[in-house]
């Protein structure tokens, strides 16, 4: 029997969306067993086992590379730009068809609220395979030349699914190459969907293929003789790791890694606006985000006030089923993830500073953690340093612009920072004297298929999205 979900967003739409009790490998174009072993996926909301899913093997792996050589060899490479085109198009009109059934699977087996998968996750992975589309025909405008790599073995995390499936497969298929992915263990249903749409949309056989499991299954996968390019996003540390084992081979990195960005509030800000960004900055995804603004910098003339209001909106904030269209934070998206979240939070209380959270009544079943906000941290405790991928914000105060960006950069990343101020000169000077691949001013978050992403320092190397994200996967 399947599990069946319903889900009405609205009195008049209604949608369901069906998990099957378990799945298989995606390779060469169908669904096949793997070799034996199997996991369950959860969902983080209820604990509720959603699917029995294949762990992929080193054999599975072999197959899907082959697969995918084979694809690349007699089919993929042949094409014309504008033949590779039509199938991303038509794939990303598929997913806004199916936008709907996508969004609900993602909240059901990730954690994260409807309105958030529904408005922004769903949304820019057709967007991102539109924007790539545009490409597929363009390539000899994009300036780092038009022969694809090949193979292309890709490694994703938990924290968006789809869109970092979109990110990772839209770039490399517009320029020619052949792709394995393996999803993160706790997320693997949305890329098994999306291996769906790729036979509804009548990709030729082994272009994509999805080979689901744990870390073996991913260093497996990067290991593997036969891909010429790995494009990992994930944590540092597994990023290093990748880093060491492809040294010395053909094979091209990309890596997107962890961040601890800084949020910068000036006292010329506008304040209401700021607190929103800073919501926004932290408390998006959970804050399983990787250039969450997890440090919020704010200038002391105006840290009382930024803080009262920041309270005063977090007693605002739903935290509970993320099915539910109300939901602001959903549910964290496993119970390894929990105590991660958890144990920095203690440690944080443990080295003097003050955790504040809204009083609220979490679900007794499933992985919930409030939004916490931290004060009286200062650069030396751990919760101002590590990456906690938690709804957890840690408060430091400055008084001159140097200071703040002395702050900003004080960390091994460098993936995003935010500035708020009213000056446009201000915020020039400032984004220029950080270290950090993304600056957002007077908002954060905001994502775009045409805008480069990446780091500086331990947040990794290499750009995704826009012109930049086509060099990846480009010789
Ligand atoms: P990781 O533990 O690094 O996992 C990322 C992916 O790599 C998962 O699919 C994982 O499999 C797999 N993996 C684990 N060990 C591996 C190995 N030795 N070789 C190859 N693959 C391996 O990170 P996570 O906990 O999923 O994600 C959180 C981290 O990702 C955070 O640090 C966050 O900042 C970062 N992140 C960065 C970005 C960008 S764009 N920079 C975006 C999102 C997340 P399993 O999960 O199945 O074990």
């Amino acid at each position: 029997m399947s599990n069946v979900f319903e889900y009405a967003p609205a009195p008049e739409s209604r949608s369901i969306v069906e998990i099957k009790p378990s799945y298989g490998l995606f390779i060469g174009g169908e669904f096949v067993d793997g070799g034996g072993a199997s996991f369950k996926t959860v969902n983080p909301a209820t604990e509720e086992v959603l699917a029995e899913v294949a762990e992929g093997s080193s054999e599975d792996v072999d197959r899907a590379v082959k697969a995918a050589r084979r694809a690349y060899d007699k089919v993929w490479s042949k094409l014309s730009g504008a033949e590779r085109a039509k199938y991303l198009y038509r794939i990303a009109r598929i997913i806004q068809e199916r936008s709907r059934e996508l969004a609900v699977l993602e909240s059901i087996d990730n954690g994260k609220p409807i309105k958030e998968s529904r408005d922004v996750d769903v949304p820019l992975v057709a967007a991102y395979f539109f924007y790539y589309a545009g490409w597929a025909d363009k390539l000899e405008y994009a300036g780092f030349g038009t022969t694809p790599l090949g193979v292309a073995g890709q490694v994703i995390p938990w924290n968006f699914p789809l869109l970092m499936l979109a990110w990772k497969i839209a770039p490399a298929l517009a320029c020619g190459n052949t792709v394995v992915l393996k999803p993160a263990e706790t997320t693997p249903l949305t890329a098994l969907l999306f291996a769906e749409i790729c036979q509804q949309a009548d990709l030729p056989p082994g272009v994509v293929n999805i080979v689901t499991g744990a870390g073996a299954t991913g260093q497996a996968l990067v290991e593997h003789e036969g891909i010429d390019k790995v494009a990992f996003t994930g944590s540092t540390a597994v990023g290093k790791a990748i880093a060491r084992s492809v040294a010395g081979t053909r094979k091209r990195v990309t890596l997107e890694l962890g961040g601890k960005a800084a949020n910068i509030v000036f006292d010329d800000a506008p304040i209401d606006q700021a607190v929103e960004g800073i919501v926004n900055g932290i408390f998006f995804n959970q804050g399983h985000v990787c250039c969450a603004g997890s440090r919020l910098l704010v200038q002391e003339s105006v840290a009382e006030d930024v803080l009262e209001r920041l309270k005063r909106r977090m007693a605002t904030l739903r935290v509970g089923d993320p099915l539910d269209k109300n939901t602001d934070v959903g549910a964290i998206n496993s119970a390894a993830q929990l105590a991660r979240i958890r144990e920095l939070s203690s440690v944080g209380e443990a080295e003097g500073a003050e955790a504040w959270s809204a009083p609220c009544d979490l679900p007794s079943t499933g992985f919930w953690f409030a939004p916490t906000v931290f004060t009286g941290v200062t650069q030396a405790h751990r919760i101002a340093r590590e990456e906690i991928f938690g709804p957890v914000l840690s408060v430091l105060t400055f008084r001159t612009p140097a200071e703040a960006v002395e702050k900003a950069n004080n960390t091994p990343f460098g993936l995003s920072a935010g500035v708020w101020t009213d000056k446009g000169s201000r915020i020039l000077k400032i984004a220029d004297k950080l270290r950090a691949g993304v600056v957002w001013a007077n908002t954060f978050n905001k994502f775009d298929p045409t805008s480069p992403f990446g780091g500086y320092k331990e947040s990794g190397y290499g750009r995704e999205g826009g012109r930049h994200g086509l060099e990846a996967y480009l010789r």
